[in-house]
């Protein structure tokens, strides 16, 4: 019997309430406490939730005290566009909220997962195949974020012996709960688009090449570098995290062979400067030789995979 004690942040999110799910699934719905800034969830299975911002030092100390929690998994954030239009209150959250719980995770020797993200790389990072040690210079106040956290984890580690385990997400893809504002979102969105209305207006060009990653390999990724022996990971900072990479055009390629009908065009906004300074590839091989990562969805079945669960999500809303 696994006495794991889990406390979820940001857990009502597009990740965490997956993510939650299956941590219940393999640690008991009783010993995962998920939180999250909302006062009701709107995407978490039933189980323990409380109202948690994590801004908020002393609540958090409090609702650690009562858990006392062995893992934690740090997922509240505000994502590279929101943080755009709120960079102070993106600053507070992504990089106060994670000194928060960094310092309630040595306090409690909790084993700690926080994301990074392939937007901590910048415009002097090399775009394809992107090495895990490189130029990191993000020119977003969210890649910024995850530069200062990767560093503060990297603190943590060496100077307090924190186990803290991180991975640069690529734009992750998923149909249970929807994307938060970020710069990869369109891969997400063009799959309701199409099924609903047969054609999507994209905010990025045709040719926007980004690293992506079902959530299904995502997930199984996290709990991996989460289990294993800490002996095996000598990566200080986050690991590259790679599954595909694909633009606009090349989905909606796969996604017109598949519902011929379907029709794209291009809008390009804000979003697009943000992309033009991210990795096109990503190589993770530091996180296969280390702690064996393999991804296990292609583009192909990802478009089969998003096109099922979409339709099957759409049809049970009009039931
Ligand atoms: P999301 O936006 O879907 O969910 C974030 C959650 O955080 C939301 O439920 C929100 O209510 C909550 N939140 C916001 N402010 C809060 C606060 N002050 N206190 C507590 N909760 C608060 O995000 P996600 O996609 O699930 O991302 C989770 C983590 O993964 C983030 O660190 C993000 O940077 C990282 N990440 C995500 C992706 C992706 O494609 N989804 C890619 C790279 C990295
Ligand atoms: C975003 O687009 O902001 C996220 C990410 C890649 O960090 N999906």
């Amino acid at each position: 019997m696994s006495m794991e004690r889990i406390l979820l942040t940001g857990a009502d999110g597009q990740i965490g309430s997956e993510l939650t799910a299956r941590l219940r699934e393999r640690f008991g719905t009783d010993a995962v406490l998920a939180t999250d800034l909302r006062e009701k969830p709107e995407h978490l299975p039933e189980g323990p939730f409380a109202r948690l911002d994590v801004t908020d030092a002393a609540a958090m100390q409090r609702l650690f005290a009562q858990h006392r929690p062995t893992q934690v998994y740090h997922l509240a954030s505000l994502l590279s566009a929101t943080g755009e239009r709120k960079p102070q209150l993106a600053w507070d959250v992504n990089v106060g909220g994670l000194l928060n719980v960094l310092e309630c995770c040595r306090e409690h020797s909790s084993r700690l997962f926080w994301p990074s993200s392939i937007a901590v790389f910048g415009p002097g990072t090399p775009r394809d195949h992107t090495p895990q040690q490189t130029i990191i210079d993000p020119m977003t106040v969210y890649g910024i974020g995850k530069l200062a956290g990767e560093r503060w984890c990297a603190y943590y580690q060496t100077k307090h012996g924190l186990d803290i385990r991180g991975l640069r997400y690529p734009g992750l893809i998923s149909y249970a709960t929807p994307p938060g504002g970020g710069t990869t979102d369109y891969a997400v969105a063009i799959f309701f688009a199409a099924l609903r209305e047969g054609r999507y207006t994209c905010y990025l060009k045709p040719d926007t090449r980004m690293p992506m990653m079902y959530m299904e390999d995502a997930i199984r990724g996290t709990l991996e570098v989460m289990d294993a022996s800490r002996e095996a990971l000598s990566t200080m900072e986050a690991y590259n995290f790679g599954a595909i990479d694909f633009t606009p055009a090349e989905l909606a390629a796969r996604i017109r062979e598949r519902l011929p009908d379907f029709t794209i065009d291009y809008a390009p906004d804000e979003r697009q400067a943000i992309a033009d300074t991210w990795p096109r590839s990503i190589d993770d091989s530091a996180a296969r030789a280390e702690w064996g990562w393999r991804p296990q969805y292609g583009l192909e079945q990802l478009v089969d995979t998003m096109l099922a669960g979409v339709k099957a999500g759409l049809a049970e809303a009009e039931a």
